[in-house]
């Protein structure tokens, strides 16, 4: 008989009482796989539906086999498929953030290949596979990690394959370890990439003149990368959401017990709102900010500050001097007068950047500030310093501005905290800031997003094995029991400015103001302010009723019903 010390020594490496159980979760598949047990690959047909943006023309340019092989044509399953290839060997890997549900992706995509084919990871993302860093993938393994959190078993990084040497490089590995397909689980940049690869491996790579398949998989805890009812939601949002709601609704019900304590809540999402506007529907906090409407009404920050210092003061003449204030991370981008300030200061810094490497600490925000328009110089000057060092502080790899580092949450604080000083009642105003952010993006999945990963690895390796490269695997009808099927990723791409220069990308989808999930909140925002109606999502569950739950904002935008899933 096993001792207690024994058996906390057997739960190492990924064997707690819950990880043990969660491997053993069943997952649904779509009707098209057939039997849960054993799903085997579909084939897929064009299904009339066919894409184009603003900038077709130069794509198809630009990406000419892609584009005639594809038509651009959206792809749904046409059955099992009795053809699928034999002998493929598959490599895959993630790019970008982790997200919950990566892993069940590899299961899926193991699943679906059979033993008929090989499959191969690639370690540490897109790099890995500019290293050729790759290993085969065993039954074994995949039984290890199903339904487990994190991107650990392959892990990730965020290099982009652009260049030629990269190109050159990328197909250095795909002869070296004899590769037929490579999928790229990633958000828009790491799709827009895989449509750059399927074109550069269209043809040619291995001795018969033929190509490498290229597919994408889409993945993002910020709900940026959306098309419409084509892809109302990547995986790893519902996943980071529940978390967060999760701690939300904890301190909400911290404040309505303690009755002393503002919490300031800033969420991760460097570009879009999605993630706060979901949290704030799970939770009905009193204050939300949503960036997209910030820059649409072109409010200023002395305008924020003044909203939230009025909301607090309004509660705290009926004796509530609690609150809970959610905040996107990526806020400060959206104010007018920051991105102005921030894009000249990009500008700035990577005009003057061996000067300014060179100045004295104590001298860099008066070095910037002389580099500045006069209107900018001032704002710069008036922000605290904590936020100055971080406006300064080094641009990550793709020469942005690391939004995460930004104390958005505090500087609020800061102000409001001053603003009501100014309106002269002693309003009591004692606040604690929180980031929550890394805490979301590697949680064991949900059960939502458990499925619709390993549905999606179904269906990425149904389409290489269906002879497709180009395109992106997804599920559709997420609330209808799932369908596979395939989005041509050039059909997605249109033209952006950035850094400079003229770059295809897939657009970043930002919460829109006329979408019934932000008509929601805009419809309850002032009631949540003037008194507590908060809620508690509680903990994410994966058996019982609460684990059918989807994202409401996915719910109300794609006109679902109710709010529960159904895969299978
Ligand atoms: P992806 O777009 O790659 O999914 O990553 C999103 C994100 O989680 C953002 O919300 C956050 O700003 C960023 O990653 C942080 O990235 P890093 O891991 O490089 O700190």
């Amino acid at each position: 008989m096993s001792t207690l010390p024994d058996r906390l020594l057997s739960m190492e490496k990924h064997n707690s009482i819950f990880e043990s159980a969660v491997r053993a979760l069943p997952l649904p598949v779509c009707a098209a796989f057939g039997d849960a047990a054993r799903p085997r690959p579909v084939a897929f047909a064009a299904s009339g539906r066919v894409l184009g943006t603003r900038d077709g023309a130069k794509v198809a340019a630009s990406f000419p086999d892609s584009v005639a092989a594809s038509g651009n044509a959206v792809l749904t399953s046409s059955g099992i498929n009795g053809n699928a290839a034999r002998g493929r060997r598959v490599a895959v890997l993630f790019s970008g953030g982790p997200a919950a549900g990566g892993h069940n992706i590899v299961c899926g995509l193991k699943r679906a290949l059979g033993p008929d084919n090989t499959l191969l990871g690639v370690r540490r993302g897109p790099k890995g596979l500019l290293e050729g860093n790759l290993f085969e993938i065993g039954d074994a393994d995949v039984d290890g990690v199903i339904n487990t959190g994190g991107f650990d078993f392959l892990g990730t990084d965020r290099t982009k394959i652009k260049t030629a040497a990269q190109l050159g490089q990328a197909r250095e590995t795909c002869i070296e370890h004899r590769l037929d397909a490579i999928v790229i689980i990633g958000g828009d940049d790491s799709n827009t990439n895989a449509a750059v690869l399927a074109e550069f491996l269209f043809r040619g790579v291995k001795a018969d003149g033929t190509g490498v398949q290229v597919i994408g998989v889409p993945k993002t805890i910020d709900g940026d990368l959306q098309i419409g009812d084509l892809l109302p939601i990547s995986f790893g949002f519902d996943t980071a959401t529940r978390i967060y709601g999760e701690m939300t609704g904890n301190l909400l019900q911290d404040t309505r017990s303690s009755l002393k304590y503002w919490h300031f809540i800033k969420l991760m999402g460097r570009s879009a709102s999605h993630v706060t506007l979901e949290v704030a529907l799970q939770t009905k906090p009193a204050i939300t900010l949503i960036s997209e409407e910030v820059a649409e009404k072109k409010q200023s920050l002395s305008f924020i500050v003044d909203q939230i210092a009025r909301i607090v003061a309004a509660r705290a003449d009926k004796g509530i001097n609690h609150g809970v204030a959610l905040i996107p991370e990526g806020l400060i981008e959206f104010i007018p007068e920051m991105n102005a300030l921030i894009a000249e200061l990009n500008d700035a810094l990577a005009r003057h950047a061996a000067e300014f490497a060179a100045v004295p600490d104590a001298e860099k925000t008066a070095f910037a500030a002389s580099r500045l328009t006069p209107d900018n110089a001032r704002l710069l000057a008036s922000l605290p310093a904590y936020v100055v060092r971080m406006l300064l502080a080094e641009r990550d790899s793709h020469g942005n501005l690391q939004v995460s580092l930004i104390p958005t949450e505090r500087l609020l604080v800061d102000m409001v905290k001053t603003r009501l000083g100014e309106i002269g009642a002693r309003i009591p105003f004692a606040a604690h800031c929180h980031f929550l952010g890394y805490e979301g993006r590697c949680g064991a999945p949900t059960l939502f997003d458990a499925a619709y990963t390993y549905n999606l690895g179904l269906t990425a390796g149904s389409l290489i094995l269906d002879g497709r490269t180009g395109y992106m695997a997804t599920v559709g009808g997420l609330d209808r029991g799932g369908a596979p099927q395939a989005i041509p990723l050039t059909g997605l791409l249109n033209i952006e400015r950035r850094h400079g220069k003229d770059e295809f990308v897939i657009e970043k989808a930002l919460v829109r103001m006329d979408s019934p999930a932000m008509r929601y909140l805009s419809s309850r925002r002032a009631a949540w302010a003037a008194e507590d109606l908060f809620c508690s999502p509680g903990p994410r569950q994966l058996w019982g009723e609460a684990a059918r739950q989807m994202p409401i904002s996915v719910a109300l935008n794609s006109g679902a019903e109710s709010l529960e899933f159904r895969i299978g």
